[in-house]
């Protein structure tokens, strides 16, 4: 009798663990929820005809650092076409910045469907950036993903275009005067990958990738413009380069039924006016695993 109870308890304890094991593993799977990173999985987003915009400028506080002229001389010919070549990682115009890429991170349509669920179709449009001066034109760039890049060389040298990025995949090729276009695509979103070139080390651009079409960048005047966006409430985030990995401000915008939110941002000193960081909004996703496990 004694015994049998003791195999009863053994039994009871096992089973008893058995069915938390299984219950934790069941539960950590519903929570974890499918993950979409990729721009195949989730459905097409089809336009109702009511999308709306986010608008604004980026304004840039205090003095900005002064361009510095490059100095060409390794290559002749890039100080024959462009003397007087500078950086331009801060190009400011009356107070407003350029070349500040501005797109939705995240967010919910008005219909309540995470806009991140959605799959976009690229453009049959390339993407140009051109090596132009002995630097790229433009500075920053926006496409999406498996959006076509057409890389060309509008210089009598030879460039060695060369992306780095961290989640796509990396490479650098030479293309001489005349040689024909080289096109590529990203086959993931990453924003932003950074471009060198490989002959002359002060060219630089960025191209963020995206999945959706939902980016722009700041124009001279630090204005710019995101059409097409479903009517939701999304998390805008404005990106500047400096630094090793850039500066991001972020808003929260609501974008009526055919019509415009307004989303301003400003860099520089004390360049935080209205804007908070995206960072606040992590601990509330992790919490609820660490406290089940
Ligand atoms: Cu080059």
């Amino acid at each position: 009798m004694f015994k049998q109870m003791k195999v009863w308890v053994a039994l009871t304890t096992i089973f008893s663990l058995l069915a938390l094991v299984s219950s934790c593993s069941k539960s950590g799977t519903n929570e974890g929820g499918p993950t979409n990173d990729s721009a195949t999985t989730g459905k097409a987003y089809t336009p109702k005809g009511n999308e709306g915009s986010v608008a604004g400028a980026i304004a840039y506080n205090g003095t900005p650092p002064a361009p510095k002229k490059i100095d060409t001389s390794a290559d002749p010919v890039c100080g024959t076409k462009s003397p007087n070549l500078s950086t331009e990682d801060t190009v400011v115009t009356n107070g407003k910045l350029a070349n500040v890429f501005v797109y939705i991170k995240d967010g919910t349509t008005a219909d309540g469907k995470k806009i991140g669920d959605f799959t976009f179709t690229p453009p049959d449009a390339a993407v140009t950036l051109d090596q132009n001066g002995c630097h790229y034109r433009p500075h920053v760039i926006g496409i999406q993903v498996n959006q076509k890049l057409k890389v060309t060389n509008s210089d009598p040298t030879q460039h060695n275009i060369h992306p780095t990025p961290k989640v796509n995949a990396e490479w650098n090729q030479t293309q001489p005067n005349g040689a024909p276009p080289i096109e590529k695509t990203f086959t993931r979103a990453e924003v932003l990958n950074p471009v060198k070139c490989n002959q002359h080390p002060w060219m630089k651009a960025y191209i963020g990738v995206l999945k959706h079409p939902f980016f722009a960048v700041s124009a001279e005047d630090g204005s710019y413009t995101i059409k097409g966006v479903p009517p939701g409430t999304y998390t805008v985030v404005a990106w500047h380069e400096g630094g090793a990995t850039g500066t991001e401000k972020t808003m929260q915008v609501t974008v009526p039924a055919s019509g415009s939110a307004k989303a301003d941002f400003a860099f520089g000193e004390g360049g935080t006016a209205s804007t908070r960081p995206s960072l606040e909004m992590m601990p509330a996703l992790d919490v609820p695993m660490i406290g089940r496990h």
